[in-house]
């Protein structure tokens, strides 16, 4: 059985991290197949994607049994995390993490790598790393501090604490929350919607997010100025423009 598994539906690509028997904890295997299904995912033809989980995990982190056998943690962060957080942040399309259930560890870093997060309301989100006495990694550090704010996020990550799916609502790290019942519809309710947006803005809209966290004002303004001279050159703004024009719903294509 793959440890992945990939959908397309018209423009949506979903990933599904698929260990339910262990809440999806990472093997190698499963960062190699998930690799491989974000590559998959730069098909223009994909317009946005959906990351969830099997079962009743979105992730627990790395696989504890496949774990502490005396290797290079070092090297094996960047070769599988490192190597996935990154196609994330690359990838030129929103990337929704569907949370439909345990989001621990690594899954967690990785969950909010994405672009946006949605839970069910069966999820429940656990630092895990502190828990046996690691430092958030794959990005936790980094993600984490930008959505919470370093107090919170220390705080949390220091403390280990179980937080609800509405908890975490409340404190901004995911958007929205879903009955479990109907959260795998909702999540595809939203990627369409998202799928059907200009790509190429939303494309560029993430990159500039990425590189306000490190520049400063007037290097940003020259990344705007840049990347707006790309996105009036696309056939979606021709589009959105002319729809204004016309008074109708603009159709966009995505390029
Ligand atoms: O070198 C490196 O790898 C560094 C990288 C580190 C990255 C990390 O992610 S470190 C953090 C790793 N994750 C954790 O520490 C979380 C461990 N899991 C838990 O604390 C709990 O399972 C949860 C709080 C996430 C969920 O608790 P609960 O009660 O809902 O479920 P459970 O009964 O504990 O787990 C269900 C099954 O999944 C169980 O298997 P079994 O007994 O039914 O056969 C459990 O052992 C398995 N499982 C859960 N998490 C992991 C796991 N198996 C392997 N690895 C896991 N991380």
């Amino acid at each position: 059985m793959a440890e992945v598994e990939v959908g397309r539906d018209g423009a949506v690509q979903t990933i599904t991290l698929n260990r339910p028997g262990k809440l999806n904890a990472f093997t190698r295997t499963l960062h190699e197949e998930l690799h491989a299904a974000l590559e998959e995912a730069r098909d223009p033809a994909v317009r946005a994607v959906v990351l969830t989980g099997a079962g009743r995990g979105f992730s627990a982190g790395q696989d504890l049994t496949a774990f502490g056998e005396g290797g290079d943690v070092a090297a094996m962060l960047r070769a599988t995390y490192h190597v996935n957080v990154m196609a994330i942040r690359s990838l030129e399309k929103p990337v929704i993490a569907a949370v439909n259930g345990v989001c621990a560890g690594a899954g967690l870093s990785l969950a909010c790598a994405c672009d946006i997060r949605l839970a069910s309301d069966a999820a429940f989100f656990v630092p895990g790393f502190v828990g046996i006495g690691l430092i958030p990694d794959s990005g936790g550090t980094y993600f984490i501090q930008r959505l919470l704010g370093t107090p919170r996020a220390f705080e949390w990550m220091t403390s280990n604490r179980r937080l609800t799916a509405a908890e975490a609502h409340a404190w901004g790290l995911v958007s929205e929350v879903v009955e479990a019942e109907t959260f795998s519809a909702r999540a595809a309710e939203h990627a369409a919607e998202l799928a059907a947006a200009p790509t190429r803005a939303i494309a560029l809209t993430k990159r500039l997010y990425d590189e306000a966290a490190t520049a400063t004002l007037e290097e940003q303004l020259e990344h705007e100025a840049e990347a707006q001279a790309e996105a009036a050159q696309t056939d979606d703004f021709r589009e959105g423009v002319a729809a204004f024009g016309e008074k109708r719903e603009a159709r966009f294509s995505g390029s």
